[in-house]
Formats: structure tokens, C-alpha cells, sequence
């Protein structure tokens, strides 16, 4: 063990048993930056102080600073060209690394964060922010210790998937997870609105859509319709984007397609006992223009140009396919040995026209056994246990984002005695297994300049409520964050969980009810889950 190591155990234990308080010692941003030294002193914000912005391009980011900082410390910042006094001044320039790296430098006088993009001076913002919210409030001000900081991010994709369709959670909600995306440096929100029973999402030419198929979720076939309209998707959309998110939708086929299939049956391609009506029919050439119809008023709502069309699991329904009207015909026109050259021909098909409208089309991995366009395809590798499909994806040449179930599903417990939440046979997502995401066999494929990034997948088949959502969610998207912005440089457990017991603080005030892994029994599992 390394000395480092030691100290922070050390640091750790004696925290755990609350024997000490520290002055910051140990750098305390989540993820944890890519060069980083402490400086002499500290930096006291007071009540007044100036933002200094030269040029009106970054009076957004100053904005953002400004608000956040005066929601979370009370303390009122002015937004100035000159400057006066103690400051902290937003620069556009100097060398950073990609899009998104930056440099912190702090004295006594002066905060300068500076980056040749605005993406970089947000993360710059989001670190100076970060140890704001963890300085202590003096008569003065609040007394931030030095920092020297340069950073970027290891991987372009830090995304978080949310299921909407099994339950509905709303705007309020994703507000919330869309700022502590943020305040981890994650980037890509990709939204799972439609799914078998309930679909989310406002489509004008197809109203039935969110109007029947937005009735019942997963607890209750029965409950109230819930959905959001055109106006809610631009709300969320322009709060992502204030925070340098971007949003994917997910419109899933041809499988999962159950609440689709209540509104206009006449596109249901049937399915199993177990999964009824959970297909649309591919022997039809309407399906086609239906999706399409659907995908083109999608695109013009979400200025990404990214859609995620699903693809996973349509092997629960296929057998629906046999007796659906067209298929058999379909299958002697193209040629197609079986229901599983189907699926691909389905896949190729919709993808072709998606890529009409949308810069790329995300799929899961199942996809990487169809023939598409490597460059304009992103396959997202979800079954940790077929390592053999990352392969196949790799190979193709397609890029590729890492979701594994084990451990990015963060629908699995994540302490072997919880109830609530997905479990399966031995399968645990412990705070300590994302944070040491990859294991031995996945570190090579890291390397591999196709891996994109990662990205953690709340499905929501049993989760009911905010909180147990805040549960499942926290502390776990703080692992996550180190691990795809900061990558396994300077990986260090003790380290990272040093860091957290102080954000954990921060939940709290927050109002978030998250799982203590160093204290479960202070935020156990509630009942009315
Ligand atoms: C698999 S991941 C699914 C989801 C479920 C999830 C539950 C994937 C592409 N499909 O439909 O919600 O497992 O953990």
C-alpha cells in the first residue's frame, strides 16, 4: 500500500468515528481533477464581490455562478467588466485539453478560471462551486482554501439513462438530477420515454400516443395519464443545455412497444404470453411510416440530433411475428431466413431513416448483429455477462458506450440487506464496484479509442417514488462521475470516499435522501416503497 493510501485510510477512520475535524487537507472536488495543488491561504467571497467578465459571451456562465452560489450560501455575487477587489474572473483562453478541460488558479485576491470554451469555464465554475458549498461561512464571507487546478475530461460521454415509461417521475425531478449531473461534470441525459406501459412523450400528429398510451405504469395499468407536452420537453431541454447536458431521447422498437401498441393497434406486431402486443409489426410498410413520422417530430423538438431507438430485448416478443400480417411476405421479398433476420432488416430499415433526420442513431447492444453505418451508430453495451457482443461491437468498428449491468444498473441494491430495488442472484452494485469499474478483463477494452464513455441506467420498474429514486441515485452518480471524467488516473478508493463524506453532507442539506454507505442504518430503506 502506498503511503498516500495509508493517510487516507487513516483520514477515513478517524472520520468515521468522528475523532477529528480536518482543515481540507486532500483536494475535495468530485470527480477528482486531473493536476491539482494546494495553494497558500484562502480566498474569502464576500457579500459584493465581483464576477469579472470581459467579454459579454460568458455573462451566461456568470449568471449560473451567481445563482447557484447565492441558492446555496446566501451570498450575493455582482457581475462587473473591471477589476475591483477580491474576484473571480472568467477567461477565455489559455491551452486546455479537448472541449471541456480548464484551469482553476486561486491566491488570495483572485479566483481565475480559464478555458479556451465555454463548455471548460462551465466545468472550471462547477469545481470552483463544488469547494465553495464546502467552506466554512465566516463573518467575512466564505473562506475558500487555495487550489491550483487543471483538468479535462478522460471520456466525451459521462451519461445517465432515466426510465420514465414504468414510472413517472416528472419535471421537478428531472430538474433535479439534470443539476447533479452537472454538479458531477456528467454530460449526456438519455431519457427512456416510451417503454411497455406507459408512453411519456408528445406527439402532435399521433396524439393517442401520450393520451392513451400515457395511462398506467407499471404499478398500475389504471393510473392517471402523465406525459410531457412539447412545452415541458423545451423547458428541460433549455435547462440541460444551461448546464452543458445534452439530451437523448429514446424512442424504443421494435420491441418494449407495449403502450404504443394500446393507442394504435393497427401497428402492433403482436407478442408473447408473457409479453403481449410488445412488438410493432415489421411486415407492414406503414409501421415504417409511422416511425418515421414519430422520430421526425422527436427531432425537431430535440436539438441534439442523437436518438436512441432501443433494440434490446425484441426476443421477448418475436414469436408474435410468425402470425403478423405481412411478415411471412416480408421475409420471401428480402429474402430473410428467420424472425431474427427480421429484427435486423427492422433495424437497418429504421435506422436508414432515422439518419435522414439525425446526426447519429444510438442502439443497444443486441444492434452490433446488425449492418450499419459504424460512423453514424453508437452501440451501448449493457450485458455485462456477454462480453463477447462489446467484442463483436468493437470489431465492427462501431463506437461504443459501457453501461454494463454490473455495475451501471443502478436499479440493482446496492447493500446485500436492501429489500427495495432490483436483486439477482449474487448481483450487487456497491458504491465500491462502480467506483472500481473496470475489472481486469475490461481494462484493455478501455484503451480502445471507440469507447466513448460511460454511462449509469436507472430503470424504474421498482422505484415509485423520489426518494427511493434520491436512494438509488445517491452516492452512487458520484462514483460514476469520477470514473468517466477522471478515468482510473489516480484511482484511489479511500480517497474518493474521504471526498464523499463531506458531499454527503451537502445531500443532506439539499433535502436528497441518499444511502450512507458509511452509515446505513442513519438512511435505511423506507416502508412505503
Ligand atoms: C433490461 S437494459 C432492460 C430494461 C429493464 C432492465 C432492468 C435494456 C436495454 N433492457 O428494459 O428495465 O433490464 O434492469
Amino acid at each position: 500500500m502506498k503511503r498516500t493510501e495509508v493517510r487516507y485510510i487513516i483520514f477515513a477512520f478517524l472520520l468515521m468515528t468522528g475523532q477529528l475535524v480536518l482543515a481540507q487537507r486532500s483536494c475535495p472536488v468530485i470527480p477528482l481533477p486531473t493536476v491539482y495543488e494546494q495553494g497558500e491561504g484562502s480566498f474569502t467571497v464576500r457579500e459584493g464581490s465581483v464576477i469579472v467578465v470581459k467579454d459579454s459571451s460568458l455573462r451566461a456562465l456568470a449568471a449560473f455562478l451567481q445563482t447557484s452560489l447565492k441558492q446555496h450560501t446566501g451570498i450575493g455575487l455582482k457581475i462587473g467588466g473591471g477589476n475591483e477587489g477580491a474576484a473571480v474572473i472568467l477567461e477565455k483562453n489559455g491551452a486546455a485539453h479537448g472541449t471541456d478541460g480548464y484551469a482553476l488558479q486561486m491566491t488570495k485576491n483572485a479566483v481565475v478560471i480559464s478555458s479556451p470554451t465555454r463548455e471548460g469555464l462551465f466545468y472550471g465554475i462547477v469545481t470552483f462551486l463544488q469547494m465553495a458549498f464546502q467552506s466554512p461561512r465566516k463573518e467575512s464571507g466564505l473562506a475558500i482554501s487555495c487550489w491550483d487546478i487543471q483538468d479535462s475530461a478522460r471520456y466525451a460521454w459521462r451519461g445517465l439513462m432515466l426510465d420514465e415509461s414504468r414510472h413517472f417521475f416528472g419535471k421537478e425531478t428531472v430538474k433535479m438530477i439534470l443539476d447533479w449531473m452537472a454538479f458531477y461534470k456528467l454530460n449526456r441525459f438519455h431519457w427512456h420515454l416510451t417503454d411497455a406501459p406507459g408512453w411519456r412523450l408528445e406527439i402532435k400528429q399521433y396524439p393517442r400516443l401520450a393520451s392513451v398510451g400515457g395511462r398506467g405504469n407499471y404499478s398500475d395499468p389504471g393510473a392517471p395519464v402523465q406525459y410531457y407536452t412539447t412545452a415541458d420537453i423545451q423547458e428541460i431541454i433549455q435547462y440541460a443545455q444551461e448546464r452543458y447536458i445534452t439530451v437523448i431521447p429514446e424512442i424504443d422498437m421494435p420491441g418494449h412497444a407495449t403502450a404504443a401498441n394500446r393507442a394504435y393497434p393497427e401497428f402492433s406486431g403482436g407478442g408473447s404470453e408473457k409479453y403481449p402486443d410488445f412488438t410493432f409489426n415489421p411486415g407492414k410498410a406503414e409501421t415504417y411510416r409511422y416511425l418515421t413520422d414519430i422520430l421526425r417530430e422527436a427531432a425537431e423538438l430535440f436539438p441534439s440530433r442523437m436518438i436512441h431507438l432501443g433494440g434490446d430485448e425484441v426476443s421477448f416478443g418475436i414469436e408474435g411475428w410468425k402470425d403478423a400480417a405481412g411478415v411471412q411476405q416480408l421475409m420471401r421479398d428480402e429474402s430473410l431466413p428467420g424472425l431474427k433476420a427480421v429484427e435486423r432488416y427492422f433495424i437497418q430499415r429504421m435506422t436508414d431513416s432515422a439518419l435522414k433526420m439525425y446526426r447519429k442513431v444510438l442502439l443497444w447492444d443486441e444492434a452490433a448483429d446488425a449492418s450499419l453505418p459504424v460512423n453514424r451508430t453508437i452501440i451501448f453495451w449493457w450485458r455485462h455477462d456477454k462480453p463477447e457482443q462489446l467484442n463483436k461491437a468493437l470489431q465492427k468498428g462501431y463506437p461504443v458506450v459501457l453501461c454494463p449491468r454490473l455495475p451501471f444498473y443502478f436499479d440493482f441494491v446496492q447493500n446485500r440487506t436492501h429489500k427495495k430495488g432490483r436483486k439477482r442472484k449474487d448481483w450487487l452494485n456497491s458504491l465500491d464496484k462502480v467506483y472500481g469499474f473496470p475489472d481486469k478483463e475490461l481494462s484493455a477494452a478501455m484503451e480502445n479509442n471507440l469507447i466513448l464513455g460511460l454511462q449509469a441506467n436507472l430503470w424504474t420498474e421498482l422505484v415509485r417514488s423520489r426518494q427511493h429514486l434520491e436512494y438509488l441515485l445517491f452516492p452512487r452518480i458520484a462514483a460514476l462521475s469520477e470514473r468517466a471524467w477522471t478515468g482510473s488516473h489516480n484511482s484511489n478508493y479511500q480517497r474518493f470516499l474521504f471526498t464523499l463524506k463531506a458531499h454527503l453532507q451537502l445531500y443532506r442539506k439539499a433535502g436528497i435522501y441518499y444511502y450512507n454507505p458509511f452509515e446505513p442504518a442513519e438512511t435505511p430503506e423506507l416502508q412505503e416503497w
